[in-house]
């Protein structure tokens, strides 16, 4: 087993501008992640599993909707103690953030704010509990980076809806209790439906063979005639802005993950380079492993000072799409080079699972390319500085 020496960089003091509750509720979170996290999580992602025994935890530090309301079962958190957990458990694995970000963001997110009062009675609590768990169908086989051409559909049959269709790259959709489904009505308006394990014709079989994010469960959704309840679509908001409302929740929230992976991928190469000695001294002493150490340093600075910046913003109401997409972008990247860097710091030793790294770089392949790829980040960047979108 795996010992987890981790110590969290904040080369600006940026601690100085978090709150008490912030720092009790990241250390709390850290704590966790040390104890329950990486004993565990090498073994989760070599054998492409899930821990399912993690889920309670995840509840049990706030993962699960941290911004909900109390009322609800959430933590009633603000926007920058939802940014620190979301780091420490990226800190640990992207597989198990993104299973809290999905369950948070992805599902608990749009119930809050586009269903009813009888259905967040009804999922909220047991959502945050754990009991159940979610996933969000947006992304279908012909539809990725354009779901505004998505066809899984449904039609209104008096006393239930019909859906069909078929979503593809689901997280947690293998085990998910419920699945919030973006689907067209016979207008061609995108609405939100609540679709439950057990309804006839629904299936979620598993997509295997990833080389990243092993440890998080990946499936499709599929829908041949399901009949839903009618009082299972969200009424409070329909068309492409409510699933993208949604996703601006979940990318702020893996803007500050990636950070995560960043700090754990410096904080091994920095003890690994202080320790190796290569021609009777510690690599570290180099001037080309020093290149990469502060670099590292600064990048992950930067990123910080644009989570917690956007987080500020997010606590006002203030922050546009666009802002919470450049530190998607920015972040991500960001992690993957360093990532990249800190694996050639281990040399041979960076390959092997002794090391969180190769793991984070591989998840962080996924990271860039879910919840928009980062080229299609850089087009809404983009648009907003010229007005003009170039997505066609
Ligand atoms: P466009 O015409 O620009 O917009 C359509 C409507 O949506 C509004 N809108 C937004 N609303 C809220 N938040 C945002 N971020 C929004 N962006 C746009 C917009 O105002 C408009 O509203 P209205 O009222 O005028 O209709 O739409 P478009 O079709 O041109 O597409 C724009 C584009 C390409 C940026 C968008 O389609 C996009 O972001 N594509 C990327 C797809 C994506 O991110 N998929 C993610 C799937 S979920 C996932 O990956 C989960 S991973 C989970 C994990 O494991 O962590
Ligand atoms: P495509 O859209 O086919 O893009 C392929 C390439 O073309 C990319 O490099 C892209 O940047 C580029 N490209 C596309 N359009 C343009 C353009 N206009 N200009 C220039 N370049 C362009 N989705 C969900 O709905 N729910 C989930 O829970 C979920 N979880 C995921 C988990 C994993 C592990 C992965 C890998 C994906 C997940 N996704 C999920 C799907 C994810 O959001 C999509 O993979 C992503 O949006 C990209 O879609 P695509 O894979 O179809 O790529």
């Amino acid at each position: 087993m795996r010992t987890d020496n981790f110590q969290a960089p904040d080369y600006y003091n940026l601690d100085e501008l978090l709150t008490e509750e912030h720092k009790i509720v990241r250390d709390a979170a850290r704590k966790w992640v040390k104890r329950e996290v990486s004993p565990i999580i090498e073994d989760a992602a070599q054998k492409a599993e899930f821990p399912k025994s993690i889920i309670s935890g995840l509840a049990e530090i706030g993962a699960f909707g941290p911004y909900i309301p109390e009322e609800y079962g959430g933590a009633g958190l603000d926007q920058i103690s939802y940014g620190l957990i979301m780091q420490e458990i990226e800190r640990g694995d992207s597989g198990v953030r993104s299973t809290a970000s999905v369950q948070s963001s992805l599902v608990m997110y749009p119930i809050y704010k586009y269903g009813t009062e009888e259905q967040r009675k009804k999922y909220l609590p047991k959502l945050a509990s754990g009991e159940f768990m979610g996933c969000f169908g947006l992304t279908e086989p012909d539809h990725g980076s354009n779901p505004a051409g998505m066809t899984t559909n449904f039609k209104d049959k008096g006393d239930h809806y019909l859906l069909n269709g078929a979503k593809m790259w689901i997280s947690n959709a293998p085990f998910a209790d419920i699945a919030i489904v973006w689907a067209k009505d016979e207008n061609g308006r995108i609405h939100g439906l609540i679709v439950e394990r057990g309804m006839e014709g629904f299936t979620t079989p598993e997509t295997h063979n990833k080389w990243s994010l092993r440890a998080s469960a990946t499936g499709e959704l599929i829908f041949n005639n399901v009949k839903v309840p009618k009082e299972n679509l969200m009424p409070n908001k329909s068309g492409l802005g409510a699933p993208l409302g949604c996703l601006d929740s979940a990318r702020y929230g893996i803007a500050w993950g990636a950070i995560g992976a960043a700090m754990d991928c410096y904080d091994t190469a920095l003890r690994y380079a202080k320790e190796r000695i290569q021609f009777d001294k510690p690599i570290a002493g180099t001037q080309l492993q020093q290149k990469k150490l502060a670099e590292m340093i600064t990048e992950i600075t930067k990123a910080q000072l644009m989570a917690w910046r956007l987080g500020v913003l997010r606590n006002e109401g203030k922050a546009t799409s666009a802002q919470i997409s450049m530190a998607k972008r920015n972040n991500v990247e960001m992690a993957i080079t360093i990532a990249r860097e800190a694996r050639q710091v281990l040399g041979g030793m960076g390959i092997t699972g002794e090391y969180s790294i190769m793991r984070h770089m591989m998840n962080l392949e996924s990271v860039i390319t879910y919840e928009g790829t980062h080229d299609i980040h850089l087009l809404i960047t983009g648009m907003d500085i010229t007005g003009i979108p170039a997505f066609q």
